[in-house]
Protein backbone atom coordinates (compact mmCIF):
# COMPACT_ATOMS: atom_id res chain seq x y z
CA UNK A 1 0.00 0.00 0.00
CA UNK A 2 1.07 3.58 -0.64
CA UNK A 3 0.98 6.00 1.76
CA UNK A 4 1.36 9.59 1.09
CA UNK A 5 3.57 12.27 3.43
CA UNK A 6 3.10 15.89 2.53
CA UNK A 7 4.77 18.44 4.70
CA UNK A 8 3.47 22.04 3.94
CA UNK A 9 4.59 24.60 4.47
CA UNK A 10 7.99 23.23 5.71
CA UNK A 11 9.04 25.64 8.92
CA UNK A 12 12.54 26.50 9.89
CA UNK A 13 13.74 27.58 6.79
CA UNK A 14 13.66 30.64 4.72
CA UNK A 15 10.77 30.81 2.10
CA UNK A 16 7.55 28.51 1.02
CA UNK A 17 8.56 24.86 0.62
CA UNK A 18 6.50 22.08 0.24
CA UNK A 19 7.76 18.61 0.63
CA UNK A 20 5.43 15.11 -0.84
CA UNK A 21 6.59 11.81 -0.42
CA UNK A 22 4.93 8.71 -1.32
CA UNK A 23 5.98 5.74 1.05
CA UNK A 24 6.02 1.96 0.37
CA UNK A 25 6.98 -0.82 2.74
CA UNK A 26 8.48 1.83 5.29
CA UNK A 27 10.43 3.23 1.96
CA UNK A 28 10.31 6.49 0.12
CA UNK A 29 9.69 5.73 -3.37
CA UNK A 30 8.68 9.10 -4.41
CA UNK A 31 9.10 12.80 -3.57
CA UNK A 32 8.46 16.17 -5.30
CA UNK A 33 9.72 19.28 -3.70
CA UNK A 34 8.34 22.56 -4.61
CA UNK A 35 8.23 25.79 -4.25
CA UNK A 36 5.43 27.54 -3.78
CA UNK A 37 5.88 31.09 -4.81
CA UNK A 38 6.53 33.58 -8.07
CA UNK A 39 9.08 36.47 -6.85
CA UNK A 40 9.63 38.24 -10.90
CA UNK A 41 13.43 39.98 -9.76
CA UNK A 42 14.70 38.73 -13.16
CA UNK A 43 11.42 40.60 -14.78
CA UNK A 44 11.78 43.96 -12.17
CA UNK A 45 15.12 44.32 -13.33
CA UNK A 46 14.54 45.05 -17.23
CA UNK A 47 14.86 48.70 -18.37
CA UNK A 48 16.29 49.94 -15.41
CA UNK A 49 19.91 51.12 -14.73
CA UNK A 50 22.30 48.52 -14.16
CA UNK A 51 23.40 49.77 -10.78
CA UNK A 52 19.88 49.31 -9.37
CA UNK A 53 20.72 45.53 -9.89
CA UNK A 54 23.48 45.88 -6.87
CA UNK A 55 20.66 47.23 -4.25
CA UNK A 56 17.40 45.44 -5.23
CA UNK A 57 19.73 42.17 -5.32
CA UNK A 58 20.23 42.51 -2.42
CA UNK A 59 16.17 42.20 -1.49
CA UNK A 60 16.42 38.28 -3.45
CA UNK A 61 16.61 37.31 0.27
CA UNK A 62 15.96 37.80 3.97
CA UNK A 63 19.07 35.88 4.95
CA UNK A 64 21.72 35.85 2.47
CA UNK A 65 21.68 39.62 1.10
CA UNK A 66 25.27 40.60 1.10
CA UNK A 67 25.85 37.36 -1.43
CA UNK A 68 23.64 38.71 -3.61
CA UNK A 69 25.34 42.25 -3.42
CA UNK A 70 28.73 41.01 -4.04
CA UNK A 71 27.51 38.42 -7.15
CA UNK A 72 26.02 41.38 -8.82
CA UNK A 73 28.53 44.05 -7.94
CA UNK A 74 31.13 41.32 -9.92
CA UNK A 75 28.83 41.24 -12.87
CA UNK A 76 28.64 45.13 -12.98
CA UNK A 77 32.52 45.62 -13.32
CA UNK A 78 32.83 43.39 -15.84
CA UNK A 79 29.65 45.27 -17.50
CA UNK A 80 31.79 48.85 -17.03
CA UNK A 81 34.87 47.08 -17.37
CA UNK A 82 36.35 48.32 -14.15
CA UNK A 83 38.73 46.49 -11.44
CA UNK A 84 37.94 46.96 -7.41
CA UNK A 85 41.80 47.94 -5.85
CA UNK A 86 42.89 44.95 -3.94
CA UNK A 87 42.27 46.66 -0.78
CA UNK A 88 38.53 47.24 -1.43
CA UNK A 89 38.52 43.52 -2.42
CA UNK A 90 39.78 42.70 0.64
CA UNK A 91 37.01 44.47 2.57
CA UNK A 92 34.61 43.11 0.64
CA UNK A 93 35.51 39.30 1.18
CA UNK A 94 35.75 40.68 5.19
CA UNK A 95 32.45 41.10 4.51
CA UNK A 96 31.52 38.11 2.51
CA UNK A 97 32.88 35.74 5.09
CA UNK A 98 31.80 36.98 8.17
CA UNK A 99 28.20 36.58 6.34
CA UNK A 100 28.97 33.07 5.67
CA UNK A 101 30.08 31.71 8.69
CA UNK A 102 27.05 33.86 10.81
CA UNK A 103 24.35 32.27 8.13
CA UNK A 104 26.29 28.26 9.19
CA UNK A 105 25.95 29.15 12.51
CA UNK A 106 21.94 29.99 11.99
CA UNK A 107 21.23 27.55 9.94
CA UNK A 108 22.76 24.90 12.34
CA UNK A 109 21.34 25.53 15.85
CA UNK A 110 18.25 28.10 14.87
CA UNK A 111 17.14 25.97 12.02
CA UNK A 112 18.62 22.28 12.98
CA UNK A 113 18.79 22.28 15.98
CA UNK A 114 15.33 21.69 17.20
CA UNK A 115 15.18 17.98 15.05
CA UNK A 116 18.21 16.49 16.69
CA UNK A 117 17.44 18.07 20.18
CA UNK A 118 14.72 18.09 23.18
CA UNK A 119 15.10 21.23 24.68
CA UNK A 120 12.42 20.36 27.16
CA UNK A 121 15.17 19.01 29.22
CA UNK A 122 15.52 21.94 30.14
CA UNK A 123 12.13 21.50 32.26
CA UNK A 124 13.60 19.25 34.73
CA UNK A 125 16.89 20.83 35.54
CA UNK A 126 17.69 20.52 38.92
CA UNK A 127 21.30 22.44 39.46
CA UNK A 128 22.16 25.90 39.61
CA UNK A 129 23.90 27.00 36.56
CA UNK A 130 22.39 30.59 36.13
CA UNK A 131 22.74 29.87 32.27
CA UNK A 132 20.68 27.43 32.19
CA UNK A 133 18.23 28.39 35.21
CA UNK A 134 17.50 31.43 33.17
CA UNK A 135 16.28 29.70 30.09
CA UNK A 136 14.20 27.48 32.28
CA UNK A 137 12.85 30.19 33.56
CA UNK A 138 12.21 32.10 30.16
CA UNK A 139 11.12 28.88 28.96
CA UNK A 140 7.89 28.65 32.43
CA UNK A 141 6.93 32.07 31.81
CA UNK A 142 6.17 32.75 28.07
CA UNK A 143 5.07 28.47 28.02
CA UNK A 144 7.15 28.23 24.97
CA UNK A 145 4.91 25.64 22.70
CA UNK A 146 8.38 25.93 20.18
CA UNK A 147 10.55 24.81 22.59
CA UNK A 148 8.38 22.35 25.05
CA UNK A 149 6.70 20.58 22.51
CA UNK A 150 8.60 18.38 19.20
CA UNK A 151 7.55 16.12 16.44
CA UNK A 152 7.65 12.14 17.69
CA UNK A 153 10.90 10.80 16.64
CA UNK A 154 14.34 10.28 18.21
CA UNK A 155 16.17 12.57 19.73
CA UNK A 156 19.58 12.81 21.69
CA UNK A 157 18.96 10.84 24.50
CA UNK A 158 22.15 12.69 26.97
CA UNK A 159 20.17 15.06 28.93
CA UNK A 160 22.95 17.11 30.12
CA UNK A 161 24.29 16.94 26.28
CA UNK A 162 21.16 18.20 25.22
CA UNK A 163 20.75 21.01 27.94
CA UNK A 164 24.26 22.50 26.85
CA UNK A 165 23.48 22.26 23.57
CA UNK A 166 20.39 24.04 24.12
CA UNK A 167 22.62 26.71 25.48
CA UNK A 168 25.01 27.21 22.54
CA UNK A 169 21.37 27.58 21.10
CA UNK A 170 21.34 30.98 22.74
CA UNK A 171 24.65 31.55 22.40
CA UNK A 172 24.51 31.54 18.41
CA UNK A 173 22.07 34.22 18.38
CA UNK A 174 24.49 36.67 20.32
CA UNK A 175 27.38 35.76 17.77
CA UNK A 176 24.84 36.41 14.68
CA UNK A 177 24.09 39.85 16.51
CA UNK A 178 27.81 40.29 16.16
CA UNK A 179 28.57 39.30 12.95
CA UNK A 180 25.53 41.55 11.78
CA UNK A 181 27.29 44.55 13.56
CA UNK A 182 30.42 43.18 12.12
CA UNK A 183 29.61 43.52 8.36
CA UNK A 184 27.56 46.80 9.36
CA UNK A 185 31.23 48.38 10.44
CA UNK A 186 32.38 47.96 7.01
CA UNK A 187 29.34 47.54 4.94
CA UNK A 188 27.43 51.01 6.24
CA UNK A 189 24.49 48.93 7.15
CA UNK A 190 22.89 45.75 7.76
CA UNK A 191 20.79 44.06 6.10
CA UNK A 192 21.56 45.35 2.94
CA UNK A 193 24.94 46.97 2.61
CA UNK A 194 24.67 50.54 1.19
CA UNK A 195 29.20 50.24 0.77
CA UNK A 196 29.38 48.03 -1.68
CA UNK A 197 29.77 49.70 -5.47
CA UNK A 198 30.76 48.83 -8.54
CA UNK A 199 34.73 49.60 -8.56
CA UNK A 200 35.55 48.72 -4.32
CA UNK A 201 33.66 49.63 -1.08
CA UNK A 202 32.99 53.43 0.14
CA UNK A 203 33.59 53.06 3.63
CA UNK A 204 36.23 55.19 5.13
CA UNK A 205 37.97 52.51 6.74
CA UNK A 206 40.33 53.74 10.22
CA UNK A 207 42.12 51.67 12.31
CA UNK A 208 39.32 51.80 15.27
CA UNK A 209 36.63 49.91 12.84
CA UNK A 210 39.44 47.27 11.76
CA UNK A 211 39.86 46.76 15.82
CA UNK A 212 36.22 46.31 16.40
CA UNK A 213 35.88 44.02 13.35
CA UNK A 214 38.87 41.78 14.85
CA UNK A 215 36.82 41.21 17.95
CA UNK A 216 33.77 40.41 16.62
CA UNK A 217 36.07 38.17 14.08
CA UNK A 218 37.41 36.99 17.17
CA UNK A 219 34.77 35.87 18.70
CA UNK A 220 33.00 34.24 15.99
CA UNK A 221 36.32 32.12 15.50
CA UNK A 222 35.79 31.34 19.37
CA UNK A 223 32.29 30.26 18.92
CA UNK A 224 33.16 28.07 16.11
CA UNK A 225 36.42 26.26 17.48
CA UNK A 226 34.83 26.10 20.77
CA UNK A 227 30.50 25.42 20.44
CA UNK A 228 29.66 24.89 16.63
CA UNK A 229 32.34 22.27 15.55
CA UNK A 230 32.63 20.11 18.96
CA UNK A 231 28.85 20.56 19.20
CA UNK A 232 27.69 19.14 15.06
CA UNK A 233 30.57 16.51 15.75
CA UNK A 234 28.65 15.58 19.09
CA UNK A 235 25.44 14.83 16.99
CA UNK A 236 27.91 12.84 14.26
CA UNK A 237 28.90 10.66 17.07
CA UNK A 238 24.92 10.04 18.09
CA UNK A 239 23.50 10.08 15.08
CA UNK A 240 26.29 7.79 13.05
CA UNK A 241 23.46 6.09 10.52
CA UNK A 242 22.87 9.90 9.39
CA UNK A 243 25.96 9.59 7.21
CA UNK A 244 23.79 6.87 5.23
CA UNK A 245 20.57 9.20 5.01
CA UNK A 246 19.88 11.70 2.19
CA UNK A 247 22.24 10.74 -0.59
CA UNK A 248 21.46 12.76 -3.85
CA UNK A 249 21.83 11.37 -7.18
CA UNK A 250 23.55 14.32 -8.61
CA UNK A 251 26.99 15.37 -9.31
CA UNK A 252 28.83 18.39 -7.83
CA UNK A 253 29.55 21.78 -8.34
CA UNK A 254 31.66 24.92 -7.00
CA UNK A 255 33.00 28.22 -7.79
CA UNK A 256 36.17 30.10 -7.06
CA UNK A 257 35.72 31.75 -4.25
CA UNK A 258 37.99 34.23 -2.24
CA UNK A 259 40.36 34.00 -4.35
CA UNK A 260 41.32 38.18 -4.27
CA UNK A 261 44.91 37.71 -2.84
CA UNK A 262 45.77 35.77 -5.33
CA UNK A 263 45.52 32.14 -4.37
CA UNK A 264 41.90 30.65 -3.82
CA UNK A 265 40.23 29.47 -0.39
CA UNK A 266 37.90 27.38 -2.54
CA UNK A 267 38.35 25.99 -6.28
CA UNK A 268 35.97 26.15 -8.77
CA UNK A 269 35.40 22.50 -10.51
CA UNK A 270 32.42 19.79 -11.43
CA UNK A 271 32.21 16.24 -10.13
CA UNK A 272 30.00 14.16 -12.35
CA UNK A 273 29.93 10.65 -13.58
CA UNK A 274 32.87 9.70 -10.90
CA UNK A 275 34.97 12.64 -12.64
CA UNK A 276 36.70 15.84 -11.31
CA UNK A 277 36.64 18.44 -14.37
CA UNK A 278 37.13 21.81 -14.78
CA UNK A 279 33.99 24.03 -14.44
CA UNK A 280 32.86 25.27 -18.07
CA UNK A 281 30.07 28.08 -17.84
CA UNK A 282 28.83 26.97 -21.04
CA UNK A 283 27.52 24.04 -20.01
CA UNK A 284 24.95 25.70 -17.90
CA UNK A 285 21.21 25.57 -19.22
CA UNK A 286 18.25 26.21 -17.27
CA UNK A 287 15.35 23.77 -16.96
CA UNK A 288 11.60 24.12 -17.15
CA UNK A 289 9.59 21.00 -17.99
CA UNK A 290 8.26 21.00 -14.37
CA UNK A 291 8.32 24.46 -13.88
CA UNK A 292 5.64 27.21 -13.99
CA UNK A 293 7.27 28.86 -16.86
CA UNK A 294 7.31 28.61 -20.80
CA UNK A 295 9.96 28.75 -23.11
CA UNK A 296 9.80 32.54 -23.53
CA UNK A 297 10.53 32.39 -19.78
CA UNK A 298 6.83 33.85 -18.94
CA UNK A 299 5.63 32.76 -15.91
CA UNK A 300 2.11 30.53 -16.16
CA UNK A 301 0.05 29.12 -13.00
CA UNK A 302 -1.67 26.56 -15.49
CA UNK A 303 0.69 24.30 -16.90
CA UNK A 304 -0.12 20.56 -16.68
CA UNK A 305 3.38 19.01 -16.03
CA UNK A 306 4.53 21.98 -13.67
CA UNK A 307 4.72 21.81 -10.18
CA UNK A 308 7.17 24.07 -8.96
CA UNK A 309 7.89 27.69 -9.41
CA UNK A 310 11.53 26.82 -9.71
CA UNK A 311 13.53 27.29 -12.41
CA UNK A 312 16.33 24.33 -12.49
CA UNK A 313 19.66 24.67 -13.50
CA UNK A 314 21.77 21.53 -14.92
CA UNK A 315 24.62 21.59 -15.91
CA UNK A 316 25.44 19.66 -18.78
CA UNK A 317 22.17 18.18 -18.99
CA UNK A 318 22.76 16.81 -15.47
CA UNK A 319 21.55 18.09 -11.83
CA UNK A 320 23.93 19.64 -9.45
CA UNK A 321 24.46 19.35 -6.08
CA UNK A 322 26.19 22.84 -4.41
CA UNK A 323 26.74 23.85 -1.15
CA UNK A 324 29.90 23.40 1.79
CA UNK A 325 29.90 20.11 1.27
CA UNK A 326 30.21 20.30 -2.83
CA UNK A 327 33.22 22.89 -2.34
CA UNK A 328 35.39 20.79 0.17
CA UNK A 329 34.93 18.04 -2.47
CA UNK A 330 36.28 19.68 -5.37
CA UNK A 331 39.02 20.97 -2.80
CA UNK A 332 39.87 17.41 -1.77
CA UNK A 333 40.58 18.95 1.19
CA UNK A 334 42.78 16.66 3.27
CA UNK A 335 41.70 18.28 6.74
CA UNK A 336 37.75 17.53 5.93
CA UNK A 337 38.38 13.81 4.63
CA UNK A 338 40.22 13.41 8.00
CA UNK A 339 37.73 14.47 10.01
CA UNK A 340 35.48 11.91 7.73
CA UNK A 341 37.46 9.20 8.22
CA UNK A 342 36.94 9.59 11.92
CA UNK A 343 33.32 8.66 11.57
CA UNK A 344 34.40 5.60 9.54
CA UNK A 345 34.22 7.18 6.24
CA UNK A 346 36.59 6.15 4.28
CA UNK A 347 34.71 8.45 0.98
CA UNK A 348 33.85 11.83 0.79
CA UNK A 349 29.88 11.66 0.17
CA UNK A 350 27.30 13.88 0.67
CA UNK A 351 25.09 13.12 3.46
CA UNK A 352 22.51 14.53 6.11
CA UNK A 353 25.73 14.39 8.41
CA UNK A 354 28.76 15.05 6.41
CA UNK A 355 26.61 17.91 5.11
CA UNK A 356 26.31 19.53 8.75
CA UNK A 357 30.10 18.11 9.77
CA UNK A 358 30.79 20.48 6.05
CA UNK A 359 29.12 24.07 7.18
CA UNK A 360 31.51 23.62 10.31
CA UNK A 361 34.56 22.21 8.89
CA UNK A 362 34.49 25.36 6.36
CA UNK A 363 33.40 27.80 9.14
CA UNK A 364 36.77 26.95 11.16
CA UNK A 365 38.24 27.47 7.35
CA UNK A 366 36.75 30.67 6.43
CA UNK A 367 37.25 32.13 10.30
CA UNK A 368 41.25 31.42 9.77
CA UNK A 369 41.28 32.73 5.99
CA UNK A 370 39.60 36.04 7.30
CA UNK A 371 41.99 36.21 10.46
CA UNK A 372 44.98 36.55 7.68
CA UNK A 373 43.33 38.62 5.26
CA UNK A 374 42.26 41.47 8.16
CA UNK A 375 46.40 41.72 8.48
CA UNK A 376 46.57 42.59 5.06
CA UNK A 377 44.00 45.30 4.78
CA UNK A 378 45.91 48.84 4.75
CA UNK A 379 43.88 52.25 5.88
CA UNK A 380 46.08 54.39 4.10
CA UNK A 381 45.43 52.47 0.27
CA UNK A 382 42.23 53.22 -2.18
CA UNK A 383 38.96 51.25 -1.48
CA UNK A 384 37.43 52.06 -4.49
CA UNK A 385 38.02 52.78 -8.09
CA UNK A 386 36.55 55.87 -8.87
CA UNK A 387 33.95 54.88 -11.89
CA UNK A 388 31.51 57.06 -14.66
CA UNK A 389 28.24 54.67 -13.82
CA UNK A 390 26.28 57.35 -15.62
CA UNK A 391 27.49 56.74 -18.90
CA UNK A 392 24.86 54.75 -21.15
CA UNK A 393 26.94 51.04 -20.99
CA UNK A 394 25.81 48.41 -23.51
CA UNK A 395 27.65 45.15 -22.91
CA UNK A 396 27.58 41.94 -20.53
CA UNK A 397 28.96 40.92 -17.38
CA UNK A 398 29.04 37.84 -14.36
CA UNK A 399 29.85 37.71 -11.35
CA UNK A 400 30.71 33.69 -10.37
CA UNK A 401 30.72 33.64 -6.34
CA UNK A 402 29.71 31.73 -3.25
CA UNK A 403 26.78 31.95 -0.71
CA UNK A 404 26.83 29.84 2.43
CA UNK A 405 24.38 27.25 0.48
CA UNK A 406 26.75 26.97 -2.53
CA UNK A 407 27.52 28.27 -5.90
CA UNK A 408 26.31 31.38 -6.65
CA UNK A 409 26.10 33.63 -10.09
CA UNK A 410 24.59 36.71 -11.15
CA UNK A 411 24.25 37.83 -15.56
CA UNK A 412 23.66 41.48 -16.53
CA UNK A 413 23.26 42.74 -20.26
CA UNK A 414 22.43 45.98 -20.71
CA UNK A 415 21.70 48.71 -23.84
CA UNK A 416 22.51 51.92 -23.40
CA UNK A 417 22.43 51.67 -19.94
CA UNK A 418 19.45 50.22 -19.12
CA UNK A 419 19.32 46.64 -18.04
CA UNK A 420 17.84 44.06 -20.71
CA UNK A 421 18.60 40.81 -19.12
CA UNK A 422 19.19 39.65 -15.84
CA UNK A 423 19.74 35.84 -14.54
CA UNK A 424 20.78 34.65 -11.25
CA UNK A 425 21.45 30.92 -10.75
CA UNK A 426 20.87 30.75 -6.95
CA UNK A 427 22.08 27.68 -5.16
CA UNK A 428 18.86 26.43 -3.84
CA UNK A 429 17.75 26.19 -6.92
CA UNK A 430 20.79 23.86 -8.15
CA UNK A 431 19.37 22.10 -4.90
CA UNK A 432 15.89 22.33 -4.64
CA UNK A 433 14.94 22.83 -8.41
CA UNK A 434 12.22 20.41 -9.47
CA UNK A 435 12.50 16.77 -11.77
CA UNK A 436 12.96 17.23 -15.16
CA UNK A 437 11.68 14.82 -18.14
CA UNK A 438 14.94 12.66 -17.76
CA UNK A 439 15.85 13.67 -14.52
CA UNK A 440 14.79 13.97 -10.56
CA UNK A 441 15.70 17.24 -8.79
CA UNK A 442 18.42 16.63 -5.89
CA UNK A 443 16.66 17.19 -2.89
CA UNK A 444 13.58 14.54 -4.61
CA UNK A 445 16.53 12.12 -5.40
CA UNK A 446 18.01 12.18 -2.15
CA UNK A 447 14.81 11.65 0.02
CA UNK A 448 13.63 8.66 -2.65
CA UNK A 449 15.06 5.43 -0.97
CA UNK A 450 15.02 6.81 2.93
CA UNK A 451 13.62 3.93 4.99
CA UNK A 452 11.07 5.44 7.63
CA UNK A 453 8.80 4.35 10.37
CA UNK A 454 5.49 5.61 11.18
CA UNK A 455 6.69 8.02 14.11
CA UNK A 456 9.99 9.45 12.61
CA UNK A 457 8.90 9.62 8.82
CA UNK A 458 8.13 13.49 9.16
CA UNK A 459 11.45 13.92 11.60
CA UNK A 460 13.41 12.25 9.02
CA UNK A 461 12.25 13.63 5.77
CA UNK A 462 12.80 16.90 7.76
CA UNK A 463 16.30 16.29 8.68
CA UNK A 464 17.26 15.69 5.03
CA UNK A 465 15.61 18.64 3.63
CA UNK A 466 16.85 21.00 6.22
CA UNK A 467 20.70 19.56 5.83
CA UNK A 468 20.79 21.31 2.50
CA UNK A 469 19.79 24.76 3.94
CA UNK A 470 16.82 25.40 1.81
CA UNK A 471 16.56 28.87 0.77
CA UNK A 472 13.08 29.35 -1.44
CA UNK A 473 12.92 32.78 -1.41
CA UNK A 474 16.68 32.96 -3.25
CA UNK A 475 15.25 30.13 -5.36
CA UNK A 476 11.97 31.82 -6.86
CA UNK A 477 13.77 35.21 -6.96
NI1 LIG B 1 18.35 33.10 0.30
FE1 LIG B 1 21.06 32.28 -0.81
C1 LIG B 1 22.48 31.64 -0.03
C2 LIG B 1 21.78 32.63 -2.39
S1 LIG B 1 20.25 30.63 -1.66
S2 LIG B 1 19.92 32.14 1.02
O1 LIG B 1 23.28 31.26 0.55
O2 LIG B 1 22.17 32.91 -3.38
O3 LIG B 1 20.22 29.54 -2.31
Amino acid sequence: MTTRLTIDPLTRIEGHLKIGTSIENQQIVDAQVSGQMFRGLEKILLGRHPFDAARMTQRTCGICHEVHGMASILALEQLYGIEAPVNGKRLRELILGLHLVGDHIFHFYQLCLPDYVDFSHINTYRGDDHRVLAVKNWMSYNNNSFFNQQTAGHYLSNKDQSIELALSYFEAMEIRRETGSGMALLGGKVPFIHALMPGGLTTNVTQGKLRSFYQTLQKTTDFVENRYLPNVKLLAEYFSDHFRFGIADAGLLSYRSFSDDGESLFKSGVYLNGARNNFCRSKISEQIDRSFFLENGQPVAQKDSAYSWIKVPHYDGQPMEVGPFARLFINQDAGFKQLLASYQQAELRSSVMSRLLARAYESQLICRHLLRLLEQVRIDKPTITPADLDKPVTGSGSGFSIAARGALSHEIEAVDGKITRYRLLVPSAWNFGPATAKRRGVVESALIGTRVTGENSSLLAGRIVRSFDPCIACAVH
